[in-house]
């Protein structure tokens, strides 16, 4: 892993008791050895035989640059390459997010193990011929980072944060199929005294400063898992890309991306809460003005973005019609307002099109004819339930979930 949390890393007692909110005493209770409840180790080389081995550049597609912006062991998509698209993001254009790299697995000899102390018997396995003949559904959703607009802490509001140096563009949506995670679990006997469940990729363990974390895995409450999570074996009607997945990944509707576990090759259940680095130490508040106990990150906030490149050219006093695409975790789009006036004057966009929560709607707005200089665009997004987007997110350590209306450089000749 680069950059990301790096800085951040204290002893991992301390990690714990921090983020997890629990004392020490807690956590011994917990049962817990610290690298047992950090799950360090324990399952490390479950991974099996099924995977060959990582490449030696992270991303496997390519990435021209007219499309993506590479970052580390990142690709970020490029909004201005969205413009004339349909509704859902090309595979060869989603945006990719490896805490390490992406793995080749061979789908014959893989399998799902579903296993802990939250099932009623010993636990199941299936391979990828068995789930891709359970009932199948299909989910049109984005994926987005939680650190998307992560950049803008510092270009916007001068007070920077370190990991990636994402734009707008750490999301994509897609229409996902698969088989409901629902439908495992119960299947492989999900007991009622299950309270987290703990999906875990195959790719490779994650060092920060020497620590081995493990390979990438995040508890998500029982009461969501039973919601509406996908196990996803296709993307856009195709078998997931390998740095989407293949062959099979976490679809979690409307929560950050790091929820969607890719390359999973097992679930844990348990009647205890889990813990790993990622619901510990990384995406969650830390620092600025949020409690010390602040809980893990789920839902995404609202946002919107112009397909265009930052300092676009606009035509010389001529009327233009610009698009863009707004989007919220938790409900659908109500309206995006727009102003060319630094905040002064505010008019609606026109929305179109599908419009659903953990997805997005497009827009278009009308920019008036203007005599040469620079702009700025600045969209501000409704969602249904009433959250706006804020002149300024509120700064945290990690740059997580930066909210705030995006200032949009353009000018004319
Ligand atoms: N196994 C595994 N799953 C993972 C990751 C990873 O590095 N390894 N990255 C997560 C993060 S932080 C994000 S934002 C999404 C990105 O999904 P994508 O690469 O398909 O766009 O995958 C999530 N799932
Ligand atoms: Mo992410």
């Amino acid at each position: 892993m680069r950059g990301d949390e790096e800085l951040y890393v204290a002893t991992r007692t301390e990690q714990l008791q921090r983020s997890s909110g629990l004392t020490r005493a807690q956590l011994l209770k917990l049962g817990a050895a610290l690298p047992v409840a950090l799950g360090i180790g324990r399952f490390a080389s479950a991974a099996g035989a099924a995977v060959r081995d990582t490449v030696s550049s992270p991303i496997v597609k390519p990435l021209p640059a007219d499309w993506f912006v590479k970052l580390g062991t990142n690709a970020e998509m490029r909004w201005d390459a969205l413009r004339g698209e349909g509704y859902l993001v090309p595979n060869n254009r989603f945006f990719v997010r490896d805490h390490t790299a992406t793995p080749s697995i061979d789908a014959q000899t893989w399998q799902l193990r579903v296993f802990g102390s939250g099932l009623k018997g010993d636990g199941a396995a299936f391979t990828y011929d068995q789930l891709r003949k359970l009932p199948s559904r299909e989910v049109t959703a984005s994926i987005e980072c939680a650190g998307n607009g992560r950049s803008f802490y510092a270009s916007q509001q001068g007070t920077p944060a370190p990991g990636s140096q994402w734009g707008l563009g750490a999301i994509g949506v897609a229409k996902w199929k698969g088989v409901r995670l629902s439908e495992v679990l119960e299947r492989a006997g999900i007991a009622k005294t299950a309270v987290d469940v703990m999906p875990q990729g195959l790719d490779g363990n994650v060092l920060v400063n020497g620590v081995d974390y493990g390979q990438v895995r995040r508890p998500l409450p029982v009461a969501k898992a039973l919601d509406d999570v996908l196990l996803a074996y296709e993307m856009n009607g195709v078998p997931l890309p390998p740095d989407h997945g293949f062959p099979l990944r976490l679809v979690v509707p409307g929560w950050v991306g790091i929820s969607s576990i890719k390359w999973l090759g097992q679930i844990e259940v348990s009647n205890q809460p889990l813990f790993s680095l990622w619901n510990t130490q990384q995406y969650r508040m830390q620092g600025g003005s949020y409690p010390a106990d602040s809980p893990p990150l789920t839902s995404q906030t609202v946002k919107s973005a112009w397909e265009l490149a930052r300092g676009a050219a606009l035509p010389y006093r001529r009327r233009v019609a610009l698009t863009g695409r707004a989007w919220s975790g938790t409900s659908a789009i109500s309206r995006v307002d727009v102003s060319i006036d630094h905040g002064a004057t505010w008019s609606a966009a026109k929305l179109s099109g599908r419009n659903e929560a953990g997805s997005w709607a497009q827009f278009t707005y009308s920019f008036p004819p203007q005599p040469s200089g620079t702009y700025e665009l600045w969209a501000r997004a409704t969602d249904a339930s009433g959250r706006t987007q804020p002149d300024t997110a509120a700064f945290n350590n990690l740059g997580y979930l930066f909210d705030a209306v995006v200032r949009h450089p353009v000018v004319i000749h």
